[in-house]
């Protein structure tokens, strides 16, 4: 029995290294420390809105897309942006793997979403923030932080 408790304890205890859903006004002061709000003129509403619609806050958020995937609390894409090791023709523009994204610690995803922002298409890379957060008020995304 004390086995069992043990176990269960370390499974608990690895599977928060690996990942976490984020509080939403927590990912924002981690965003703001991490100079995200602003860069590139794109607001606290706008990250947490794409967050929320891309991957529920939660970093170890994972789709499937086919050819490619998209990782962690950004939802950042194999062809792109990181080698997952099993996407053909990937360009890993941020210079990175794939499962960096999918850890507790988003430093190294904010560090990757501004690499995204700073191309042409800017945040509009994110089908989650065109569809979701485009226009909108985003107001509620800030509230009470
Ligand atoms: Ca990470």
């Amino acid at each position: 029995m004390k086995l069992t408790v043990f176990v269960g304890l370390l499974i608990c205890l690895i599977g928060l290294a690996q990942g976490k859903v984020y509080k939403k006004c927590e990912l924002l002061k981690k965003m703001k420390n991490s100079g995200l709000i602003g860069y590139y003129g794109h607001s606290a509403g706008d990250w947490l809105c794409l967050a929320k619609y891309e991957s529920g806050y939660n970093t170890k958020a994972i789709n499937n897309n086919g050819p490619s995937r998209d990782y962690g609390i950004f939802q950042i894409n194999s062809k792109w942006w990181c080698n997952d090791g099993k996407t053909s023709g990937s360009k890993n523009a941020c210079r990175i793997s794939c499962k960096k994204f999918l850890d507790d610690d988003i430093s190294d995803d904010i560090e990757c979403a501004k690499r995204v922002v700073r191309d042409p298409n800017g945040i509009s890379a994110w089908v989650a923030w065109r569809n979701h957060c485009k226009g909108k008020d985003l107001s509620q995304f800030t509230a009470g932080c």
